[in-house]
């Protein structure tokens, strides 16, 4: 039996959802990032918890879209340019998954073992609560620029509201990754663990002790209420970027640049700078 690419469980009060690819470093394609969208849907309906972990394998945390999608692969030349393929493959999707993440409900928690590309990057800059393994292992990579792609699940917004306007630019101007430690310095990582943690699954089960610990004894509903009047904020921004971006890609896609640059990380003829 082959093991699920991605899980779903509740444990008291959190659901946890496991990024499960580690051999591909976990990066995910359209069907996985629709299962992800659909078990954070799930979480969102949960009654009884207050939490949603989203936690991966492995080294990495995810390297984003997998290049060897095979919907994009086998797909017919002729698709590969028209509006619609794009309109429900790429454009739906993005709006929906970025949407989804956007409007939890619950505390989202990405518990983060490594580096994180592309549009899981993205996804990341969502969550509100962020805990790496180790700094010395962790980057945010938002490699649009050399994908000849734009910005993606808001991240035009979040990199801004997370990391400052210097650091957005190098990650979307320059597509440079952003370390560990900038990402720390700039407020964005709650807690980090000087890779004291052997595996993955430590590091996991180690993130859900201190998070049951910390909501123990708290309100669930003044917890949840806090979530609402947080994100108040911020939505109008994801909002907006969210619309942007997606037409702004729908246009790269139809020019046909990014068709070929992932066909060249498929071959492994191009390699992104680290
Ligand atoms: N997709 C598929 N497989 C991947 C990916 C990926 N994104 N990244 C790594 N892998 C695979 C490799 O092919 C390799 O597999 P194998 O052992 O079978 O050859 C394995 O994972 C290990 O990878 P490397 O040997 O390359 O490991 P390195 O440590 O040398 O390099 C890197 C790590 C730098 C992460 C490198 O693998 C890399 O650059 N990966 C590509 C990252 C990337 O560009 N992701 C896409 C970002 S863009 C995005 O997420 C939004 C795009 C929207 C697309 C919508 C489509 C419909």
């Amino acid at each position: 039996m082959s093991e699920e690419d991605i899980t779903y469980e509740v444990k008291g009060k959190a659901a946890i959802i496991t990024l499960n690819i580690p051999k591909k470093l976990n990066a995910l394609d359209g069907e996985q990032y629709l299962k992800l969208g659909k078990f954070v849907e799930e979480a969102n309906n949960e009654e009884e918890t207050v939490m949603t972990v989203i936690q991966s394998s492995g080294k990495f945390f995810s390297a984003g879209a997998n290049f060897g999608d095979k919907k994009l692969m086998q797909a017919d030349p002729q698709d590969l340019f028209s509006h619609e393929y794009w309109l429900s493959r790429f454009v739906a999707r993005n709006v929906w998954l970025t949407n989804l993440f956007n409007d939890h409900k619950k505390v989202l928690v990405a518990a983060i073992n490594g580096p994180v590309i592309g549009l899981s990057s993205a996804l990341v800059l969502l969550c509100d609560l962020i805990y790496v393994k180790d700094l010395n292992n962790f980057y945010i990579l938002a490699p649009f620029a050399n994908l000849g792609l734009v910005a993606e699940g808001a991240s035009s917004a979040t990199l801004l509201s997370r990391l400052g306007w210097s650091k957005a630019s190098e990650a979307l101007f320059l597509a440079k990754p952003i370390s560990g430690k900038d990402c720390y310095n700039a407020g964005l990582v709650n807690k980090h663990y000087d890779g004291k943690f052997k595996s993955t699954e430590e590091f996991n089960e180690h993130v859900q002790k201190e998070l049951f610990d910390a909501i123990e004894n708290l309100h669930d509903d003044s917890i949840l209420q806090n979530k609402q009047l947080l994100k108040l904020s911020r939505d109008q921004s994801i909002n907006h970027a969210n619309s942007q971006e997606v037409m702004r890609g729908l246009g790269k896609w139809l020019e046909g640049v990014p068709q070929g640059r992932f066909q060249q990380l498929a071959m492994k003829e191009v390699k992104h700078k680290l």
